[in-house]
């Protein structure tokens, strides 16, 4: 093979391996269909490459496990807290630290205590657990991202932003002290991972703030933002991913994190910010959902990982490779013709179910069977980012029926090699000659909440 350019490698080597299990096409096919055809119900040891999320999936370094034995398992004042707080406030640089079990559990404090039942919040796009959150304390929330996010292709580098002109549209109509506040998830995962701009949140910082509206991150892949803004945007190339994450959180004022995302653990979260009434309220209901202000529904050993994990992510050639790999995957894909969401985004390669089973309608579910038609033909586990994740209208109970209809296949961090992305990318070209053949779905069964978990369907 001749190099047309210098080839990238991973700034880590391997110490520790997991055996990977093949199966047979007849295994695959029985064990999706008892799975209900939702690739969340199948048992983790039938699947061979497993790219159904970058949460919690993530490999540790030497480091971290090594951190694992330092944990302070106080109840309370654990000095493992302390450690994560301080760390939190350099890279992050809010004032206030609150530990959480995970994302969601930040989601659930923050929303209990901004939102008044009756209050709008506006958002770049929904993700599932915030918007649940945000409905169960009474919220609705309003999508105002750029129209350029709803389409899979396009040449906008930063198609996560916010159009300031909806934001405002949405103030003026409803008033601003219905807004309880405005919330950026940078990257925003439901449009395929995209990135938004340093330009951009500073301007809905500046907007949000003019009509005293606050303005929350979801900072959970937020060190992937900082190398798109790093990568693509004038001023910023010679910026540090360290200097340029922190200079994104100040735009805000409080931030929920997943940890198990960017900082490279199995579980956590955070909540910050730096009113310190918030703060009050955060720890006062802290210790009803998640434990003392000090632990937050963590071990003292999950808190040093993540102390760790912090410094490692904001390394340049750690979030570098990242993102590299993330790309090297969705290349192979492009060039075979296999529609993805363009520009590649930072977590994970999205197919645009749409066009792949262009003969399915969405209300077969055409994503989910993707996702459940490239288990069985090679054992890799992606995950639908349709129909069914976006849910049902809370007010209407109609389905809502997003514009994109995706399969995501996420890499976590640091466990897969490039030959697995050979493999997986082999089948799926594969596959992409006999599409047609493919049948939809039906619903049997529809949870109550975030029913893509948990949903079962038949074939058609
Ligand atoms: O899964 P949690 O509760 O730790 O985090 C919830 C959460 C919040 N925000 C964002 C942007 C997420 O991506 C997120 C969780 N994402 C999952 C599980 C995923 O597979 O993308």
């Amino acid at each position: 093979m001749a190099f047309t350019k210098k080839p990238w490698a991973e700034p880590y080597r391997i110490k520790v391996v997991e055996p990977l299990k093949t199966t047979t096409l007849e295994h695959r096919l029985q064990c999706m269909k008892e799975a209900g055809w939702n690739t969340f119900l199948l048992h983790a040891d039938d699947v061979y490459i497993d790219l159904l999320t970058d949460s919690g999936t993530n490999a540790m370094s030497d480091l971290q496990w090594s951190k694992m034995m330092v944990g302070d398992e106080a109840y309370a004042g654990s000095r493992s807290f302390y450690t994560l707080e301080e760390m939190c406030r350099k890279y992050y640089g809010y004032k206030y630290i609150v530990p959480t079990h995970q994302g969601r559990g930040a989601e659930n404090l923050l929303s209990k205590c901004t939102i008044t039942p009756g209050q709008y919040v506006a958002g770049n796009m929904y993700f599932t657990t915030t918007r649940q959150h945000q409905e169960i304390a009474g919220g609705t929330f309003v999508d105002v991202i750029i129209d350029e996010a709803y389409k899979s292709v396009s040449d906008h580098p930063f198609k996560g932003n916010i159009d300031l002109n909806k934001f405002e549209k949405l103030i003026k109509e409803k008033g601003a002290e219905n807004v309880a506040y405005i919330t950026v998830g940078a990257p925003v995962n439901m449009a395929g991972g995209q990135p938004v701009s340093m330009e951009n949140m500073k301007a809905v910082s500046a907007m949000a703030h003019k009509y005293g509206i606050k303005v929350v991150l979801d900072a959970t892949r937020n060190i992937e933002n900082a190398y798109f803004i790093q990568q693509r945007e004038p001023g910023y190339n010679n910026r540090s991913v360290e200097d340029i994450n922190r200079e994104f959180c100040s735009y805000s004022d409080a931030a929920t994190v997943s940890a198990k995302k960017d900082l490279y653990v199995n579980i956590g979260g955070l909540v910050m910010c730096n009113d310190p009434d918030l703060y009050d309220e955060l720890r006062s209901l802290v210790v009803v959902y998640e434990g003392m202000p000090t632990y937050g529904g963590l071990a003292g050993r999950d808190m040093e990982a993540m102390a760790q994990g912090l410094i490692e992510a904001v390394q340049d050639e750690t979030i570098a490779s990242r993102i590299k790999q993330v790309e090297y995957f969705g290349k192979l894909l492009q060039e075979a013709g296999i529609p993805i969401v363009l520009p590649i985004g930072g977590h994970g390669v999205f197919i645009d179910a749409k066009k792949f089973y262009s003969h399915i309608p969405q209300e077969q579910f055409p994503a989910q069977k993707l996702a459940a038609d490239i288990y069985i033909e090679c054992g890799v586990r992606g995950m639908e980012r349709g129909i069914v994740s976006a849910g049902r209208n809370k007010d209407t109970g109609d389905h809502y029926y997003p514009e994109l209809e995706l399969v995501r296949l996420t890499i976590p961090r640091r466990v897969y090699t490039q030959a697995h992305f050979d493999v997986a990318a082999y089948s799926i070209i594969e596959m992409y000659k006999n599409r047609d053949k493919a049948r939809g779905l039906k619903m049997i069964y529809e949870p109550k909440y975030l029913r893509f978990f948990q949903a079962r369907f038949e074939e058609l």
